[in-house]
């Protein structure tokens, strides 16, 4: 099966970090891009996609709106990227957090059910559904026990294990991806990596004392760049197998206090380093490293952006980002 088999692809969540890229890769495959985003969606991240994507409004908790969409697009290929992505925002709204993973992923099933038709399906599910991990599980297969840490890890659970069930009682195409981190240009300033990097670029701009604040740096994750995430989801989406579950990583762990010193490294400034309490989670999984093995041997999906390439290009994002934004600074 190929990329051409597919003419019409529906991205939910295009207007995220990760949805921004895959249309881009999309794109570039010759692919039709449709993509969900709601009325009051950011567009930032779409940037020079405007145009040559087609955004339609829909909200993952309406099932109408996902019924009108499905009806008049009849996707071939869907990749489900729209959710509440952030683990910390996860403990104070766990409730809307559920909702939109889980019943948003249900409402998205149904419509394809009820629609009729029969699109490949990836959904984005996430290593934090291993929580909990025994070293002796170290790198960490899909056949792990998952014992979620989070009300995020459990949302992601359960659309996980709705991706099995669809496919198992309806037949339908749905391959589970278990994408480890990944970062890159455009990630989100709540993640660690990259509010690192804005406080750097904010540093260089002197609009902050060369002081950057930090949390926990003893975690280990293992890091893809997000360009090689969309590769890998792209992969899934055409070759992988109804029902089956992948991991996606680079299987290389890195300490967060090693990201920082990268980060660090990339600037000329002497920047000191402070430890700040409210970025502490309540409980933290202390070292996230996979085996990739399975969907390697599927697919021959492997990273190709050095991990430092990844981290500059972030920075300079952030760089890029911070000049806009003193330039409309009155
Ligand atoms: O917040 P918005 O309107 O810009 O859209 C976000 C979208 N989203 C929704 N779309 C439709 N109906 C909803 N009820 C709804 N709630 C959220 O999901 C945005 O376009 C996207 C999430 O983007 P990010 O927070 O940047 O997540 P990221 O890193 O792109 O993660 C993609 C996937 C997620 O399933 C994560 O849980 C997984 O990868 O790691």
């Amino acid at each position: 099966m190929t990329a051409k088999n597919h003419k019409k692809v529906l991205i939910t969540g295009i207007t995220g970090f990760v949805g921004s890229h895959m249309a881009e890769l999309l794109l570039k495959e010759g692919l039709v891009v449709f993509g969900i985003a709601r009325w009051r969606s950011r567009k930032e991240n779409l940037g020079n996609l405007n145009g040559k994507v087609i955004i339609l409004e829909a909200d993952i908790l309406d099932s109408h709106s996902l019924d009108q969409i499905m009806v008049s697009v009849r996707p071939d290929l869907i990749f489900h990227l729209a959710a509440q992505s952030f683990v910390p925002a996860s403990w104070t709204t766990p409730v809307s957090t559920l909702e939109t993973n889980v019943i948003g992923t249900a409402n998205l099933f149904e419509s394809v059910r009820k629609t009729k038709i029969n699109p490949r399906i990836q959904i984005a599910c996430s290593s934090e559904e291993y929580g909990l991990v025994e070293k002796n599980e170290i790198p960490i297969k899909e056949d792990n026990p998952l014992r979620p840490l989070s009300p995020y890890a459990v949302s992601k659970v359960a659309m996980d294990y709705l991706g099995y069930q669809y496919h198992k009682s309806y037949g339908m195409q749905i391959v589970r991806t278990r994408g480890f981190n990944h970062t890159g240009p455009r990630r989100g300033e709540v993640f660690a990596e990259s509010d690192f990097a804005k406080q750097i670029a904010e540093i260089e701009r002197g609009l902050k004392k060369p002081v950057i604040e930090v949390g926990n740096l003893e975690t280990k994750r293992d890091y893809t760049d997000v360009r090689d995430m969309v590769r890998g989801y792209f992969l899934a989406g055409l070759k992988g197998d109804p029902g089956e579950v992948y991991n996606i990583c680079s299987g290389k762990a890195v300490k967060i206090a090693d990201v920082l010193k990268i980060l660090l490294s990339l600037s000329q400034i002497k920047i000191k380093i402070k430890k700040d309490p409210s970025r502490i989670r309540p409980s933290d999984v202390p070292l996230l490293l996979g085996d990739n093995s399975k969907f390697k041997k599927l697919t021959g999906w492997k990273p190709q952006i050095p991990f430092k390439q990844t981290l500059e290009d972030l920075l300079n994002y952030w760089r890029q980002k911070v000049d806009t934004n003193g330039e409309n600074r009155w």
